[in-house]
């Protein structure tokens, strides 16, 4: 009588080398991306609307046209979750004023009109886009329209203020 591990052995070696072969087969090759093919098991529609062109151009605005200039404030410290971050927290400006939002913190942040995520019209107002430390953004008030603006910050959405257009 042989021992059951003189039969077992290569038995197991051909199992693991058709695992491997049909792993290989119909998992890796599958789902490696290749150049020109849109497809696989894996491919996913972008949903329209998270394209960077949906999102308003920057304005490049003059600020020497205008005599009144409301400064927001994004503040050193404003990344963490808790902290003061836009100030004033409630802006106000009248409808001839310039709006300018200055990041003083050393990460990165936006204003962005809307409540969040959530809000369908999240951006469409306005966008700052990504500011830096030391970057600025600025929109007249009038292309707002008068009332309460609500806006967030996307890379920290905890984030959010109001600015009110009278
Ligand atoms: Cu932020």
């Amino acid at each position: 009588m042989r021992r059951p591990g003189v039969i077992a052995f290569p038995v197991l070696l051909v199992l693991g080398a058709i695992t491997g072969y049909l792993t290989y087969t119909f998992f890796i090759v599958d789902s490696t991306p290749k150049v020109g093919i849109i497809g696989g098991p894996y491919w996913k529609e972008i949903p329209a609307g998270a394209s960077a062109t949906d999102q308003p151009a920057a304005v490049e605005v003059d600020k020497s046209e205008f005599s009144k200039v409301v400064t927001i404030d994004i503040l050193l410290g404003a990344v963490t979750q808790g902290n003061p971050d836009y100030s004033p927290d409630s802006a106000k400006a009248s409808s001839d004023a310039l709006v300018t939002w200055v990041n003083k913190d050393s990460a990165p942040h936006s204003a962005t009109s809307g409540k969040g995520f959530d809000d369908a019209d999240y951006g469409k107002l306005f966008d700052s886009g990504i500011l830096m430390e030391g970057q600025e953004f600025s929109i007249p008030a009038s292309d707002l329209g008068k009332g309460e603006h609500p806006y967030f910050c996307i890379v920290h959405p905890y984030m959010s203020s109001t600015l009110t257009v009278e």
